[in-house]
């Protein structure tokens, strides 16, 4: 799974994929910081059946502190998007190119408005988050646009006169950019345009079915970051009418994380608290912002909201579930006595026969059916998966 992290100059989107990730990407107050696209493993949390089921795992795939499973996700940081990006503006579109491959996308957003639409610094609080958001998904839906209006008149000879499907059509032509049929369907039947005359569609039509397709094929999930800045928080209100919506302070996750790897504190991505283990480790300076973001951030939005943010993008807007493949059902493990090895992130509704494909081709071509090891019951190949599983799939070649 690649999640893209964008937004306008300036906005904070190194510093969350430095905060989720750990990395250290070059993070600074002016506009265009990031110019190639980089890359960083993010994970999410959820509480792990190894506590429900008392037993000592030995994960592979993720990792599992304290009773907390963490399922990586690939993250990847993009140049900021200015006004017009999809038309060469900026850095250009080149970089819109990066995120093709994007199942979902994080808009990180400077909440605290001290950044215009450039991403230029100005007085804080007399910036326009909501514009923002509105300007970015139009430079999303634009660059949509301009693809399939490339590909049209082609594909519209090819529906009009040698009576092609104008939706088998598009999976072949859009496949580059992450895009399912089941995103073409969606956005077709929310549009009720006429799918035998495309040519008769209008520029207008074109742009619609461009951002119905991007809503369903790049779902957007808005960050409002830099929640820690005074300015902020009569900004959040007006954000949260513009779709869904996760307060963060990626600065104050990326200090939280770093004092942790050092040991000067316990805290876990996500936890609403830390503890102090060594204060000696900890510079005087960090002290005070410490005491700040305890009080106005983890105590009043619960977490710095970083990790909020990667759930609620897998969890919530791609509605995704959390699955383990075990080969032994009574103890849980893989043939190497592993007890919970692995951790798939499927989307609700998946099959068994679907999650045996995922692990392995040969398993899904020669799958006979799968055991639900915490019931024992025996799953045929259609039976919808649930989230937290536990499944034994039973092929006749190379068995899970
Ligand atoms: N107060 C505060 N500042 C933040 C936060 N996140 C980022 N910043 C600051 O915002 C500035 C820009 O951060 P970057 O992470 O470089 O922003 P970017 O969006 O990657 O910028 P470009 O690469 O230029 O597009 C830096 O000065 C960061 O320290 C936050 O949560 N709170
Ligand atoms: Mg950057």
């Amino acid at each position: 799974m690649l999640v893209g992290i964008i937004g306008k100059p300036n906005s904070g989107k190194t510093t969350f994929l430095n905060a989720a990730a750990l990395t250290e990407y070059k993070v600074a107050e002016y506009p265009f910081t990031t110019i190639d696209a980089q890359q960083g493993t993010g994970y999410v949390r959820i509480d792990c059946v190894c506590k429900e089921l008392g037993v000592t795992d030995k994960p592979k795939n993720s990792m599992c502190i304290d009773g907390i499973r963490y399922i990586p996700v690939n993250l990847l940081d993009v140049a900021g998007l200015v006004p017009d990006a999809w038309q060469g503006r900026g850095l250009g579109n080149q970089f819109l190119d990066d995120l093709r491959r994007a199942d979902a996308l994080i808009h990180v957003v400077d909440t605290s408005a001290s950044t215009d639409i450039e991403g230029k610094p100005i007085e804080p609080g007399t910036g326009d988050p909501v514009k923002d958001v509105e300007f970015l998904e139009r430079e999303i839906a634009m660059w949509f646009k301009q693809i399939i209006t490339r590909e049209w008149p082609k594909l519209s000879r090819e529906v009009e006169v040698a009576k092609g499907k104008l939706d088998e059509l598009l999976i072949d032509r859009l496949s580059g950019l992450a895009i399912k049929r089941q995103h073409i369907k969606i956005a077709l039947q929310n549009l009720k345009l006429n799918q035998d005359k495309p040519k008769s569609w209008s520029e207008e039509d074109l742009y619609s079915f461009a951002h119905e397709l991007q809503k369903a094929a790049k779902p957007m999930l808005i960050c409002a970051n830099k929640i820690d800045r005074k300015t902020s928080a009569q900004n959040l209100e007006k954000l949260e009418k513009k779709g869904k919506v996760v307060p963060a302070s990626s600065l104050a996750e990326y200090m939280l994380r770093k004092l942790a790897e050092e040991g000067a504190i316990e805290y876990r991505p996500g936890d609403s608290e830390f503890k102090v283990l060594s204060p000696n480790k900890i510079p005087d300076k960090q002290k005070d912002i410490l005491e700040k973001i305890s009080e106005e951030i983890l105590s009043k939005y619960g977490s710095t909201g970083v990790q909020e943010t990667l759930n609620q993008t897998v969890f919530g807007i791609l509605n995704m579930i959390a699955v383990y493949p075990v080969e032994d059902v009574n103890k849980y493990s893989d043939h190497n006595g592993n007890v919970l090895p692995d951790v798939y992130l499927i989307p609700r509704g998946s099959t068994a026969r679907e999650l045996a494909y995922l692990i392995h081709t040969d398993l899904g071509e020669t799958f006979i059916n799968a055991v639900d090891a915490k019931t024992g019951k025996t799953l045929s190949g259609n039976a919808e998966l649930n989230d937290k599983d536990i499944i034994r799939i039973v092929a006749a070649k190379g068995q899970k």
